[in-house]
């Protein structure tokens, strides 16, 4: 057992890119990030009811919701794998351009990433929080744009 975790972990460090090997389906790629998209969607939209004026801005709340999205945002990325575009179950959005240019997909990912990153340091004053996420909602949206069918 012990043998086994430490070979995990080696594993683990030489290969920090193998993440989409825990998918064994297409279909299990894409309700992993369907479902990464959805929680982050989720709480990236508290923090936009807060700075748009929809509920009252809290600071502990924003950190919450912040920090989640920092966190939820690096989940997504790994769960791209070849074969899991449109076409096949459950239905998915992502266009084929996320496979045809793959750099352009990952630097626009990657924005998003950093982009999202600054929302726990931003989000202790109101007004910080809502020019920090106005430029992470532009990151998702240059994604949807490019990458997600309507
Ligand atoms: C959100 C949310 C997104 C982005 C995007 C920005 O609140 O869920 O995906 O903002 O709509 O344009």
């Amino acid at each position: 057992m012990k043998r086994t975790l430490a070979a995990a972990a080696v594993l683990a460090a030489l290969m920090p890119f193998a993440a989409q090997a825990q998918f064994a389906k297409p279909e299990d790629a894409i309700k992993y990030r369907q479902s990464s998209f959805s929680l982050l969607g989720a709480h990236f939209g508290r923090i936009g009811a807060m700075v748009n004026g929809r509920i009252p801005y809290d600071a502990k709340i924003a950190g919450e919701n912040a920090a989640l999205v920092a966190t939820l945002s690096k989940l997504p990325g790994a769960a791209f794998p070849a074969g899991s575009e449109a076409g096949g179950t459950p239905p998915t959005r992502a266009k084929a351009e996320i496979w045809k240019d793959t750099a352009k997909f990952q630097a626009a990912y990657d924005k998003m990433v950093t982009e999202t990153a600054k929302l726990p340091a931003a989000a202790g004053d109101a007004g910080t929080l809502k020019t920090a996420f106005g430029a992470a909602a532009a990151t998702c949206k240059a994604c949807h744009d490019d990458f997600r069918r309507d």
